[in-house]
Parts: C-alpha cells; structure tokens; sequence
C-alpha cells in the first residue's frame, strides 16, 4: 500500500506540471479562450504517436467558430498550466514546468473552403510552417506565400524530460480553425500525416536529452524536431 500512495503521489505531482493551447492571437489580438479551437479538456500530454489523439488532442472543447487570418499575418499560440493560466497564485508550473524541455512546432493543413469549422481532423495532409524551443505565448508569422482558403493549425509543444523511455515523450497540441486571406499560391510538394509522421522510437522522440552533469543539453548533440521535414519555405 505504501508503494501505491507513492506511484500515486509522484503520478499526481507530475500531471500538474502539463499544460493546454488554448487560446489564438492574430496580430496580438487575443480571439478568446477556447474561440475557435479544439482542445483537450484537461492538460495531459499524449504519449501514442500511432493515435488520432496525435493529431489535436483528445477530443475535449471543439468550437466550430473559424479565425479569420491573412497570410503574413503574426499569430499566436497560448499555453498555460491549465485552462485560464496559472492553477493558482504563483504557479511555478506555469505556462509550463521548467523540467518540460523541447521543441516547439506548428503545422497547417488544408481542408475544404468553408469548412475550417466542421472538417474532419482525420486524413489530412500536414506541412510544418514554423518551430522553435520556447512556450508561454508563441508567436509566429504566418508564412506570406500560404494560399487563401480553409486550413487547421496544429501547434505542438513537445515536452522530452522523460522521454528516454518508449513513450515517455509527451505531446501537447489543440487545432485552431483559420480561415487564410491573401495572395498566396503555395502548395505544398510534401506532406505528412497525422498520424503518421512520428515513429515512437524516432530518435528526436526516444531520447535522452541529459547530459552527463544531469543538464537538460542533450549532451551537447544537435537535437532536431521530428516530423522529418523542412519548414516551408516562401
Ligand atoms: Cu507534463
């Protein structure tokens, strides 16, 4: 019984330290919480790359409201602690805990005009049109050569402090519903799916990122994304 309370303790502890996008900002304009997105209704990760789940999250608020975007246009990705930010007065594990280190990414796929609010998150074809390693706001620009039409964007946060063990790696993502102005023509030459796109032993998703001292440095090695493609390039 001791054992359990404490697998139990240590469990509890740990899922406190997650966090949920949840928000969109389009030119620092904050579009409302949960305005436009699907998102899980709890701050767990996912951990199966081979699930639906990978794709949004699990199925959690789904708002069929659309974001109306322009191409060029800077947007942004809110992730906090728990649904509304910080769980309590100077919550340490907001936006997220400072053991959640890796990398942040953001995809778009293409889904039929008009229909960003309703379109099946399942069988789409992803490309990547951003990464980087921080959280809290993440802010991005909208690449200018996105063509104008109904897409989802899916941003990840890709937590890797456990991830030396097989499905240890935790994924955080919502999809935002966004509906593209503009003049873009970029279609894009290669796509990935979701899922699909990640291996659960990929070594970007299986792998120590401890140095020796202990430092979340990934030993000193270059550490790339996965997904296994380039961001677009305009
Ligand atoms: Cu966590």
């Amino acid at each position: 019984m001791k054992l359990n309370l404490i697998t139990t303790l240590a469990f509890g502890l740990s899922a406190q330290a997650h966090c949920i996008f949840q928000k969109v900002s389009v030119n620092g304009k904050d579009q409302g919480s949960l305005v436009g997105l699907r998102a899980p209704r709890d701050n767990n990760p996912v951990y199966d790359v081979t699930s639906n789940d990978i794709i949004c999250q699990k199925p959690g608020s789904t708002s069929t409201q659309v974001i109306s975007v322009a191409a060029g246009d800077k947007l942004g990705a809110w992730f906090q602690h728990v649904i509304g930010g910080a769980q309590f007065q100077g919550d340490p594990d907001n936006p997220i805990a400072k053991s959640h280190k890796g990398p942040v990414t953001a995809w778009l796929a293409k889904v039929a005009d008009g229909a960003a609010g309703t379109a099946q998150k399942t069988g789409l074809k992803w490309f990547k049109v951003w990464e980087d390693t921080k959280n809290g706001w993440v802010e991005f620009a909208l690449p200018t050569c996105v063509a104008p039409g109904d897409y989802l964007l899916r941003v990840e946060v890709l937590a890797l402090h456990s991830a030396k063990t097989r499905m240890g790696a935790q994924f955080y993502t919502s999809c935002a519903n966004l509906r593209v102005s503009g003049s873009g023509s970029f279609t894009p030459s290669s796509t990935v799916s979701f899922p699909g796109a990640y291996r659960q032993d990929d070594p970007s998703i299986l792998v120590n990122i401890y140095g020796p001292m202990g430092q979340p440095d990934n030993g000193g090695k270059a550490y790339n994304a996965p997904g296994n493609v380039p961001v677009i390039q305009c």
